[in-house]
């Protein structure tokens, strides 16, 4: 058995990493790519659908992927805390990772509007958590301003490391495909990982690895979409906490992917976000949290336009596991049925079901 050591070591060569750099790690990496099997269901076009779920990493999210690079790099530069705003999975991870390298984690989060699990994670790993009284946006503006005056090292996907983890998901991609996919699919909130992947594929297509790039397709909740409106949203709204950013910090990476791979930036409803979030998880048993799916919303809602050619190969990054956010999930679902503990009332209840 060849155990996976995480990113770093897999992909160390493609990496801002020297013998020098302690690894922090949680064996982060090596996600599934599902292929989806009931398509057909809500794509127009007979297109090859895969799930890149990003929720198996260890904190459940993608973030990972740019936190073992913040916080090894964090550890090598002799830090001995760290800061981030989020709208809670960045802050989950960053608790986690700090708390395995022993060093101090602050987050600034905005009250109230962040999942139910991402709370719990930060609070668990031992961070410090600060909740605002504003939005992601107030968060971040007084992150920025701390660092200025502090020595913190800040772990928002402004630091250059947390791109640079976050383009192995591309070069992964890639290794299980064989290939780069026609389009690639994405939420867009801060900006930061549309930013990485379309670096990742740009790298692994400049060493050879693939042949072409893929298109990059991006989506943003319609009540929190800046670089859509080509404006800054001063008051976001989503059901999708996750990308409810008005003011996105890598706003020229995510245009540059965009219009480098000849692609959209998008809006998706909140209504077209949930739908998609049901089918994903009652069609395809995949459970992810409502801002990765505004990956398939998007899709789904070009298809319906007519975008896609048949056998096109279309990745969605599910970024997210469904758990952090069990509120949704409960609130969109039947109810549990309640009757008394015996096998009668059981039995009445299941009558022209399926017995
Ligand atoms: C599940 O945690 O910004 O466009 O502070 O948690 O790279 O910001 C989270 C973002 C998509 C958007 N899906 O990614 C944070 C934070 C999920 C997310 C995004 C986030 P970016």
């Amino acid at each position: 058995m060849v155990l996976w050591k995480g990113l770093i070591e897999h992909y160390r060569e493609y990496l801002p990493v020297t013998v020098n750099t302690p690894v922090i790690s949680l064996n982060e990496g090596n996600t599934p790519l599902i292929r989806a099997c009931h398509a057909n269901d809500i794509i127009t076009e007979d297109i090859e659908l895969y799930f890149k779920f990003e929720g198996a990493n260890p904190s459940g999210s993608f973030k990972d992927r740019g936190m073992t690079m913040a916080i090894s790099k964090a550890v090598e530069e002799n830090s001995r805390a760290v800061i981030c705003a989020s709208t809670g999975n960045t802050s989950a991870s960053a608790a986690a990772y700090s708390a395995r390298a022993r060093i101090g984690a602050i987050v600034i989060i905005p009250e109230g509007k962040i999942a139910m699990g991402k709370l719990a994670q930060a609070m668990i790993h031992g961070a410090m958590v600060i909740q605002i009284n504003g939005n992601f946006d107030d968060a971040l503006r007084i992150v920025k301003e701390l660092v200025a005056r502090h020595k913190f090292a800040m772990v928002n996907s402004i630091n250059p490391y947390r791109i640079e983890g976050q383009k192995t998901a591309a070069f992964e991609v890639c290794d299980q495909l064989g290939s780069a996919p026609v389009y690639h699919a994405m939420p867009v909130g801060n900006a930061g990982n549309i930013t990485a992947y379309w670096k990742g594929y740009k790298e692994y297509f400049g060493q050879g690895k693939i042949k072409a790039l893929p298109t990059m397709l991006g989506f943003q909740a319609a009540g929190a979409a800046p670089i859509v409106r080509d404006a800054p949203v001063p008051d976001p709204e989503t059901v999708a906490t996750a990308i409810r950013i008005g003011n996105p910090a890598s706003w020229s990476g995510a245009v540059a992917a965009r219009d480098e791979s000849g692609g959209r930036i998008e809006a998706v409803t909140d209504q077209e976000i949930l739908s998609a979030y049901k089918f994903i998880a009652s069609k395809e048993g995949v459970f992810c949290e409502p801002a990765s799916a505004a990956s398939l919303a998007g899709v789904i809602k070009l298809s319906h336009e007519g975008f896609f050619k048949k056998g096109d190969s279309v990745v969605c990054t599910l970024t997210g596991h469904g758990l952090k956010d069990p509120d949704n999930a409960i609130q969109l679902s039947e109810q549990p049925i309640k009757v008394s503990a015996d096998i009668s009332a059981v039995e009445e209840v299941l009558k022209g079901c399926c017995i």
